[in-house]
């Protein structure tokens, strides 16, 4: 369902306007996108003259960190423990991802949340959702509301949120329906996109040059259990003690089509999962596969078609190696039952 922007951007308004002081919060170890929607957040509530700041828990990653560099641009100060008239959530669907900032959150008068996953906890109890899971962003949907509020975007916050349009796009492979016209409205405020792709370009190779991401890959890959299924979909399940969702990628885009990754966290497992083009197109999706690693052994999960995560929870006498061969073990059967039945449905 397409966003009412207009109904959206004035219930915006009108909370912040109420609001006297608004907090404004990212995920932990805010990406490029969670840091270029918290910033144009901020842009909007300094042009409606409404008092922020900006909590990005744990800090922003890496890779945000270098973008605020690259283009020039100082974050509003970090939030206050304190009670704020409205929080607004940027790129977050579940309370664990908000981490300590979750308090900031909770105890706010009112919330909004404003996102492109399929919604999850917080958007339980939020006064304004500005929701829409086939967006490819949510820096395209704050741009959105920031256009329709007509709130000016300086050239350096303009190529930030572009950059963070490109980051979760994957350079404009997966779009929405406002990815473009978002685009271009930062192009029309002066983004510079060349210098945006130059920075992902940059940055891409310095990821895969870090030493402890290259030792995962390589371990992981040597952990690996490969099971196949119908035919011609192959399954890849291993286990890593960090870079999972990195190791997942690398295993896709070495020909897995099913890429299943456990990592060891202090709340229990976390599960990246990735496919390839050819298993979407015989109807295995990521979202399936974390549903059925879910129902399998607890927890809680999801995705999209291409990308997906599933926690769950620990268990006394497993460790991430048991669980990634529990996994290997079950997961090319049911694969395979997918597979077969989504074959069979096309072809009628
Ligand atoms: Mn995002």
């Amino acid at each position: 369902m397409r966003i009412d922007w207009a109904s959206s951007a004035a219930r915006l308004r009108e909370l912040a306007l109420k609001a006297g002081e608004v907090a404004v919060i990212t995920h932990r170890n805010a990406d490029l996108d969670a840091l270029a929607s918290g910033l144009i957040v901020s842009r909007i509530l300094s042009h409606l003259g409404v008092e922020h700041c900006l909590e990005a828990p744990e800090g922003p990653s890496r890779q945000a960190r270098e973008a605020l560099k690259e283009f020039s641009l100082e974050p509003p100060p970090p939030c206050g423990d304190k009670r704020y008239g409205l929080a607004i959530t940027v790129d977050s669907t579940n309370s664990k991802q908000l981490g300590s900032a979750l308090r900031i959150y909770l105890s706010a008068a009112s919330r909004a949340v404003i996102d492109h996953h399929e919604p999850g906890g917080l958007i339980e109890s939020a006064d304004l959702a500005v929701v829409d899971p086939s967006a490819a962003s949510t820096s395209e949907i704050t741009v959105m509301l920031a256009s329709e509020l007509r709130a000016p975007m300086e050239p350096g916050l303009a190529s930030i949120a572009l950059l963070g349009i490109v980051a979760d796009s994957r350079r404009f492979t997966m779009v929405g329906d406002y990815t473009f016209e978002a685009a271009q409205r930062l192009i029309e405020s002066g983004a510079d996109y060349g210098r945006v792709m130059e920075f992902m370009r940059k940055s891409g190779q310095q990821a895969q040059e870090d030493l402890s991401l290259r030792i995962a890959k390589l371990k992981a890959f040597s952990r690996l259990k490969l099971g196949r299924a119908c035919n011609d979909i192959l399954v890849a399940v291993t286990h890593i003690g960090s870079h999972e969702a990195s190791v997942a990628r690398s295993l896709v885009a070495e020909g897995a089509d099913v890429a299943v990754v456990v990592v060891e966290r202090k709340e229990g497992y976390r599960v990246s999962i990735r496919v390839s083009q050819r298993a979407v197109a015989s109807g295995v999706t990521a979202s399936k596969i974390a549903a059925f690693i879910v129902d399998k052994f607890g927890g809680e999960g999801g995705g999209h078609d291409m990308a997906g995560m599933a926690h769950v929870p620990p268990a006394v006498s497993v460790t991430a190696e048991d669980l990634a061969n529990a996994i290997a073990e079950r997961l090319p059967g049911k694969v395979g039952r997918i597979c077969v039945e989504y074959r069979a449905g096309a072809q009628k």
